[in-house]
């Protein structure tokens, strides 16, 4: 017989006070074929688990399972497609023991991805696409990233604007609070609950640059925050060559490394393509910030005594 998902093992629920002081990578699988970095690289179940695993080995304490581009302009998959493309996936990664997040704007993919084994769901239109969601996650007991959002992908660059007073920063952090007071509505619990501010959603890049700046007045919402700075766009031009022509997505992990380094300490953790790069980056920090190698996850407490010399 089948075992149901009521059979299963249920993975632990994920505390995210855990441990408070090193940051979580979590890591990105698009199983899509449209999303902008990683699209079409992992369309079939067998090469994303792969690469989940891969992920998993190289120190993700996540993997972020999403079955829909939000790249601007992107084309939402039906109902049916997306959990096609997510379910197989978060399956065979949580019987594999890995902490799956579900990347995803639907209830009924919250709802069956978590069935299969995730144990968080990561929103970016923190409960605004679909507002059952709310309800469903506070029924699972999944942890939920609620992002900052202002409408799907085929609009939302036309709502870049922040003419209120304080600007992108205040309108951010007005939102998301409202977005806080839907989740207490719906019985959520806080503990449960991680904020991102969605860099690059209905934002331009100098937006970007200012919510980056003003970190520490999104660390005044009192909950983790989430940073999906991963090769996006403004890290592109920011890089441009001398033409103007952006650096493309795979040459801009050095300079997404050194943003982990120096957010390091504010920020509870970065979803991320190049789970060793962001890893590398967190030891440097945590080395920095307290001499003990905290944060460096696999094979911490690289203490005084090691790396003496110059090998
Ligand atoms: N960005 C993307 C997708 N999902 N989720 C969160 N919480 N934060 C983000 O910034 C975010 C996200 C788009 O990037 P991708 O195409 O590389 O997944």
């Amino acid at each position: 017989m089948t075992p149901t998902p009521a059979d299963r093992a249920r993975p632990p629920a994920l505390d995210l006070h855990a441990d408070p002081g090193r940051p979580r990578v979590m890591g990105i699988l698009n199983v899509t074929p449209d999303s902008f970095s990683d699209g079409g690289l992992w369309g079939d179940a067998e090469s994303a688990v792969a690469h989940g695993l891969e992920m998993r080995a190289a120190g993700a304490d996540l993997v972020d399972v999403g079955g829909e581009s939000t790249r601007p302009g992107a084309v939402r998959p039906p109902l049916g497609e997306e959990l096609d493309r997510v379910l197989p996936v978060v399956a065979a990664l949580a019987e594999s023991g890995v902490a799956v997040s579900v990347d995803t704007m639907r209830a009924e993919v919250a709802r069956a991805a978590v069935d299969a084994g995730a144990v968080m769901v990561n929103d970016v239109s923190g409960g605004l696409a679909d507002p059952d969601i709310l309800g469903v996650v506070a029924a699972t007991g999944a942890a939920y990233v609620a992002m900052h959002w202002r409408a799907h992908s085929d609009r939302m660059q036309s709502l870049a604007s922040y003419d209120g007073s304080g600007g992108v920063v205040a309108a951010v952090c007005d939102e998301l609070g409202q977005r806080l007071a839907a989740i207490d509505d719906a019985g959520l619990p806080r503990e449960r609950v991680v904020l991102d501010p969605g860099l690059g959603f209905a934002k331009t890049a100098e937006h970007n640059w200012q919510l980056l700046r003003a970190w520490p007045e999104l660390q005044t919402l009192g909950l983790p925050l989430l940073l999906g700075a991963s090769r996006k766009s403004f890290l592109g031009s920011l890089l441009a060559d001398e033409e103007g022509e952006p650096r493309p997505p795979t040459g801009r992990e050095h300079a997404h490394a050194a943003l982990v380094a120096l957010l390091a300490p504010r920020v509870w953790g970065f979803r991320v393509h190049d789970v060793a790069a962001t890893r590398d980056a967190l030891a440097v920090a945590a080395r920095l910030a307290d001499g003990a190698g905290r944060g460096v996850g696999h094979g911490a407490g690289h203490g005084a005594g090691h790396g003496v010399g110059h090998e």
